[in-house]
């Protein structure tokens, strides 16, 4: 089987249909090669003050920058994009809402080995998900070129619906070659790696990942962005953060304040989400209310 690609004109639908028939699917130059380029002149500073990894998963000639959304200003653009928000919302859509998993230049060095080939979603601790039950959608935005010699991911198609905890080489795995600009989308359950880099150039892609909000973010977004930034933030970024209630019960503050109020203290009452979280939110509610009353 090998990866689907789709065109920048293709819709939300149609990337989360080839989420979950495949687990995985390429949309070729969602963005411009020089819109890309402004972004990594943009990330550039940071990058190069980034340390390389400490271990053989991170990799030690890879470096990974995170904060990206307190850092880079057409990193925000890029996480809100609207197809992206589109394919997640209909991948995602068996929850009450999802939410930034992390965001991260992951700048794959010359000379760098294979990554081990895993499912993201193991990072919840191993916990094994009924098969068919998706937890994240990932997107992998190509900041160079990727091709099989510079380290482009490697995945194997159909693999979301695998056993799970099973391990493969690289030879059982296909390249996800794409140029700059375009945007790798693959599934929590997909089984992939960073290639290694045969190349003596280095391979960049920004990660931008979005999870259940049921779940934790792998990187910490309330500490990550300084409040101050926060607060000059699209209400629609902030929610996306993590600044609202991720169901009925999850995340509020003190007296069961939606935590937007915090960061924006003007929404005061209005800021209970989106109107759909908060529709869905209001179901639970009525959900636990019939539950009590039958027991
Ligand atoms: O950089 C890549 O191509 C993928 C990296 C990856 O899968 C990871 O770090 O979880
Ligand atoms: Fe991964």
């Amino acid at each position: 089987m090998s990866i689907q690609h789709l065109p920048a004109t293709a819709s939300g639908e149609e990337v989360a249909a080839a989420l979950s028939e495949d687990g995985v699917v390429v949309v070729d130059n969602l963005i411009s090669a020089a819109a890309m380029d402004s972004v990594a002149d943009e990330l550039r500073p940071w990058i190069d003050a980034t340390a390389v990894g400490p271990d053989d998963f991170s990799g030690r000639r890879t470096r990974r920058t995170g904060g990206l959304v307190g850092r880079s200003q057409k990193c925000r653009e890029l996480v809100m994009n609207p197809l992206v928000l589109g394919a997640c919302g209909k991948f995602l859509s068996h929850a009450t809402s999802y939410q930034l998993h992390l965001t991260q230049v992951i700048a794959i060095g010359p000379g760098e080995p294979a990554q081990p080939i895993h499912r993201d979603q193991w990072a919840f601790d191993f916990f094994t998900f009924p098969r068919g039950f998706e937890v994240q959608c990932n997107t992998l935005w190509a900041m160079t070129d990727f091709t099989e010699e510079n380290g482009a991911t490697r995945v194997i198609p159909g693999s979301n619906r695998f056993d799970d905890k099973l391990k493969f080489a690289e030879k059982d795995t296909e390249a996800a070659e794409m140029t700059k600009g375009s945007v790798l989308f693959y599934s929590g359950s997909i089984y992939h790696g960073g290639g290694a880099n045969r190349s003596n150039a280095t391979r960049a892609g920004i990660n931008i990942t979005y999870n259940l909000s049921w779940l934790r973010q792998e990187e910490n977004q309330y500490l990550a962005v300084p409040l101050e930034i926060a607060r000059t933030l699209p209400v629609e970024l902030l929610r996306l953060m993590g600044y609202r209630r991720g169901a009925y019960a999850l995340g509020y503050v003190d007296d069961l304040r939606d935590p937007i109020e915090i960061v924006r203290p003007d929404l005061g009452q209005t800021g209970l989400g989106d109107p759909e979280v908060h529709k869905r939110i209001k179901e639970q509610s009525a959900q636990f209310r019939h539950g009590i009353t039958q027991s």
